[in-house]
């Protein structure tokens, strides 16, 4: 059987989602991520590390339709609480494991009068290599990181529509703050536009 990479994934996902991400076309994108199983030789030269900040990668623009990226989480390094505004998350592990904290999303709180609540955590969750996760507001808001003090981490995330913003809360008064998310490199160029022939 020939294999699936990423290659094969990243052409799957062009034609998947070339009208953008339906309801519909959710559990599909989820069995795409899952096909795929993590081969470092696939985004060799992709990986960058960072003592400051997990880093992002930006692999594909998926013709405006939604974006798709590596990030390197160092040891101990995680994102703060943040929404995926109006987006799909998917999430894939490709190398080492990361933890997943799902909490309450204060917009959707029925509490007015509360503007100073700590964020309320809703569970715990470990993605090990090869499993893939799926978020929007509407489940919740997260923090994602590494809890390996000896072992780096890598995700693929899928973000549909794409974003280029979105709002991070502090645990102890719940406010937000909105953040611009850029990337550390950029290979979306190098990605053919048709499906057919993703490099
Ligand atoms: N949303 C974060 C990563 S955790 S899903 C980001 O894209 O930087
Ligand atoms: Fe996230």
């Amino acid at each position: 059987m020939e294999k699936y990479d990423l290659k094969a994934l990243q052409s799957d996902l062009r034609s998947e989602l070339v009208n953008g991400l339906s309801e519909e076309s959710v559990e599909m994108v989820r069995e795409l991520m899952c096909r795929y199983k993590s081969c470092p030789k696939d985004w060799d030269g992709k990986e960058t590390w960072s003592d400051k900040k997990y880093s992002r990668t930006l692999l594909d623009k998926g013709n405006g339709h939604y974006n798709l990226m590596i990030l390197c989480w160092n040891t101990s390094q995680e994102s703060p609480i943040h929404n995926h505004p109006n987006s799909h998350c998917f999430m894939k592990t490709l190398k080492g494991e990361v933890f997943e904290e799902l909490y309450k999303n204060p917009e959707m709180a029925s509490c007015d009068s509360c503007s100073d609540c700590k964020m309320e955590k809703i569970e715990d969750r470990v993605y090990k290599l090869n499993d893939v996760a799926h978020i929007t507001d509407a489940d919740g808001l997260h923090r994602v990181g590494n809890k390996s003090h000896v072992d780096g981490a890598v995700t693929l995330h899928l973000y549909s529509p794409p974003f280029s913003s979105c709002l991070k809360y502090d645990d102890d008064t719940g406010r937000s703050t909105e953040v611009p998310m850029g990337f550390d490199q950029d290979f979306s160029e190098q990605s053919c536009p048709r499906s057919c022939c993703v490099k």
